[in-house]
């Protein structure tokens, strides 16, 4: 039986810590849902927009061949909801979400995976900026 991974991220600036956690997701099972958060959620979350809009970061992520679809992610609280929508049978999240999904482990199962050390949206356009 097929089995459908999702993920959840901003992907602004995207760079190869991104890839690699896609990749990663994706070998965790046959088939890989990403939702990217949305210009509002960050807002919400950090005060200010992403660089890049949530058009531009939905399409680099849905051009990615290791993904399979992806939907906005319009609110945290709207997880439990998105992993039965898309039939989530594995959510794979970066270590800097540890622990932080564990109660969706009755909806699905709930993987951590390392960063990808040294790399950061911020860092980049600190780089780009200094
Ligand atoms: N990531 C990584 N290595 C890095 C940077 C990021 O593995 N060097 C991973 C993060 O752990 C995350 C994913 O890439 O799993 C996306 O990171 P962000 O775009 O920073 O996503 P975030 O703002 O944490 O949004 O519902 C959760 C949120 O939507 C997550």
């Amino acid at each position: 039986m097929s089995r459908t991974v999702v993920t959840f991220g901003t992907f602004d600036v995207f760079h190869v810590g991104h890839l690699r956690i896609l990749e990663r997701a994706r070998s965790h099972g046959d088939r890989l849902v990403v939702g990217v958060s949305t210009d509002a959620l960050n807002i919400a979350k950090k005060g200010r927009p992403p660089v890049y809009s949530q058009q531009e970061r939905m399409e680099i992520v849905a051009a990615l061949r290791c993904v399979d679809a992806t939907f906005y992610e319009e609110s945290l609280e709207l997880k439990g909801q998105y992993l039965r929508q898309y039939a989530a049978d594995v959510l794979v999240m970066g270590d800097d979400w540890a622990g932080r999904f564990d109660q969706y482990g009755d909806t699905c199962e709930v993987v951590y995976l390392p960063r990808t050390p040294a790399i950061s949206t911020t860092e980049v356009i600190e780089k780009i900026r200094d």
